[in-house]
């Protein structure tokens, strides 16, 4: 840190050299505008970047920095990184499990050889890397109920293969070379202000969406299909609170956290708690039914709690309630 005897310039290096400077690939998918905001209240507007290859809608270009990333571009990566001294890398770029099935060499590339990059670039550069998993990471041969930390992994799915890898490379790579690698398996997300794009949990999304709107849902999967499931604010959290954690609390470096598990059926019955009209039947996606019957149905998280305090806070209730207002008021 420059010491110097201007007090004004001293503070100004004191808060850049204390925050890190936070890059987040995929930053227009379901969880990085959210992610922005958060770190942004904490570290400073300027000190979190979101980044995509699209074009951010106008809030979201207004509200922080934004800036142009291809991760399979490995000079605009490198370049981003050392022109914004980037410290920290949050890579939330990937294809999720629906939507990697549909498009199988896609999803190898984002996934893979995408994560290369950002590996290679996190080692390069000193970066505290973290990379999402999921309760996609396990298949038909893990333990269902309940799925722990360790235990058999062989996944049917490009998304789930590419996910496994991610979890095993960012461990070799902290092993090896001292990578700072971070990783959480995420549940089934449940937003309000941002969409999913081609998942298997995407149904506990739109239900919402379609009630408000219309109070009808079809439901694209059976009704007593059990999935883990998390309130985005506690998916952000987590990631934060999982970034600060100091290294030494750390006994692994890929977690499994969860919240709660329901069936379409059991979320269905809530929702009607509060909109006794909605209207729920059933259509069933056979690739999406096979995926999500190869998933875990509860997902065991005692070591993200035991190591570094990890509690939800939205039970099925609670999400059912804020899902609603929020909707609810946007579309008034
Ligand atoms: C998906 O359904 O593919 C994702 C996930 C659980 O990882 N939401």
């Amino acid at each position: 840190r420059q010491v110097t005897s201007d007090a004004s310039f001293h503070s100004v290096s004191f808060s850049e050299t204390d925050h890190p400077k936070v890059l987040i690939t995929g930053g227009l998918g379901q969880l990085g505008v959210g992610l922005a905001k958060l770190l942004r209240k904490q570290f400073g507007n300027n000190n979190v970047i979101l980044s995509d290859i699209r074009k951010p809608p106008n809030d979201v270009f207004h509200s922080g920095p934004f800036i142009y990333s291809d991760i399979l571009d490995y000079k605009n990566l490198r370049e981003i990184v050392v022109n914004n001294r980037i410290t920290w890398l949050v890579h939330y770029s990937a294809l999720l499990s629906a939507v990697g099935e549909a498009n199988v060499t896609l999803a190898r590339d984002v996934n893979i050889t995408g994560l290369h990059n950002i590996l290679d670039i996190a080692v390069e550069h000193g970066l505290r890397l973290f990379v999402p998993s999921t309760i996609g990471a396990f298949g038909p041969t893990s333990p269902r109920n309940p799925t722990p930390d360790l235990c058999i992994q062989r996944p049917r799915t490009i998304y789930g293969v590419s996910k496994v890898h991610a979890e095993l490379m960012g461990e070799y790579y902290h092993h090896r070379y001292g990578l700072d690698f971070r990783c959480l398996r995420y549940p089934g997300i449940i937003s309000a202000d941002s969409q999913p794009g081609g998942g298997t949990t995407d149904y506990a999304v739109q239900i919402f969406h379609d009630a408000i709107k219309t109070g009808k849902f079809v439901c694209n999967l059976k009704p007593d299909t059990r999935l883990p499931m998390m309130f985005i604010d506690d998916c952000l959290r987590a990631t934060l609170e999982v970034m600060e954690a100091p290294a030494e609390m750390l006994s692994m470096r890929t977690y499994n956290i969860n919240a709660m598990s329901f069936t379409p059926e059991e979320l269905a019955q809530e929702v009607q708690k509060q909109l006794p009209d909605l209207e729920v039947s059933y259509e069933i996606d056979p690739v999406r039914q096979a995926i999500a019957d190869s998933w875990p149905m509860n997902f065991e998280d005692s070591n993200a709690r035991k190591d570094w305090g990890w509690k939800h806070e939205y039970d099925l209730a609670e999400l059912v309630q804020m899902m609603l207002n929020f909707i609810g008021s946007d579309s008034r």
